[in-house]
């Protein structure tokens, strides 16, 4: 098996300051955290932007550029930007940032789809700002809008244009077959490294035959041309990434995912849960990549060829 990637989401756009006070949305917050997550293993890092002010999701250049080079400047892990935002902006605020950016490496989600946080709003009574509770209520009528229009301009602009490669976010098994229409096209180029996106209300149960099917899939579209990466929302984040990792895939873990480290248990930094499933990982008999080897495996174009 190859050496293992451990991808570490440490702010996303879906918990709120109020779930947990080790949630990092300030800016010096992001920044300790994410150095931490490289420290403890993390060879790449997938970043949203957050409000300064209020912790708000954002994706903004001002606030990613507040951020990114800071992180740059104490790690060598590969800087991995989302352009999925948050479903609540639209393509062009998605985008600001990375296009600013122009990353080695962002996520590109292959489907429109349904993303819905409201249950979460459930679990909670003290919010601390007041964008919070609506942010996830609404989210009971909102479309996390990707078509294959918008796609194409992601892998365009950042793709052909900015030199990133993707991290192909995939909650449904029509989502590889989109990604398989953009290889014929011949926007998408191997190596392809497809993040297997378990537990989201919208998307695929964090179920091991979901996953079988899902590689099996994967096999016969891309043969020997990609990489498999899980994540799984929620409390089957360190299972499901178990069972990627004795399956020769890559694994996800971050706050942005998932809050705890164990059940009833907050995750007290993103580094935190980096080193959990690093021990999984090794005891399995995987070795952990490098950012460098990432780089090597995912075809990067080097930290040298940023623009922040
Ligand atoms: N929050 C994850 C479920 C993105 O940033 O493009 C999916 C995600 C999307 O990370
Ligand atoms: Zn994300």
């Amino acid at each position: 098996m190859s050496k293992i990637l451990i991808t570490c989401a440490v702010t996303g756009s879906i918990h709120t300051p109020s779930m947990s006070p080790h949630l990092p949305w300030r800016p010096e917050d992001i920044v300790a955290q994410s150095i931490g997550a490289a420290e403890a293993g993390a060879a790449i890092l997938h970043l949203h932007a957050r409000d300064p002010e209020d912790g708000r999701p954002s994706a903004d250049p001002a606030h990613f550029m507040g951020v990114l080079p800071d992180i740059a400047a104490g790690t060598d892990a590969v800087l991995n930007l989302s352009t999925g935002g948050s479903a609540v902006m639209g393509l062009d605020q998605r985008l600001a940032g990375p296009m600013r950016a122009e990353p080695e490496m962002c996520s590109l989600n292959m489907g429109t789809m349904n993303f819905a946080l409201y249950p979460m709003a459930a679990r909670h009574a003290d919010w601390r700002f007041d964008w919070e509770e609506p942010f996830l209520t609404g989210s009971d009528d909102l479309v996390f809008k990707n078509t294959p229009r918008d796609i194409a301009h992601v892998l365009t602009e950042m793709g052909e244009k900015r030199g990133a490669r993707f991290e192909f976010e995939c909650y449904d098994s029509g989502h590889l077959t989109m990604l398989c229409h953009f290889v014929d096209r011949g926007l998408v180029k191997p190596p392809i490294f497809i993040q297997f996106v378990f537990g989201v209300l919208g998307g695929m149960a964090p179920l091991p035959e979901n996953l079988t099917h899902m590689k099996r899939l994967a096999d016969t579209y891309f043969d020997e041309d990609y990489l498999f990466s899980v994540l799984a929302a929620g409390r089957a984040q360190m299972p499901m990434a178990t069972m990627a990792a004795g399956m020769g895939g890559h694994v996800r873990v971050g706050l942005e995912d998932n809050l705890y480290i164990a059940r009833g248990e907050l995750a007290r930094s993103n580094a935190e849960q980096v080193a959990h499933v690093r021990e999984i990982v090794e005891r399995l008999g995987r070795t952990v990549a490098t950012p460098d080897e990432a780089r090597e495996m995912l075809g990067l174009k080097g930290r040298d060829k940023v623009a922040s």
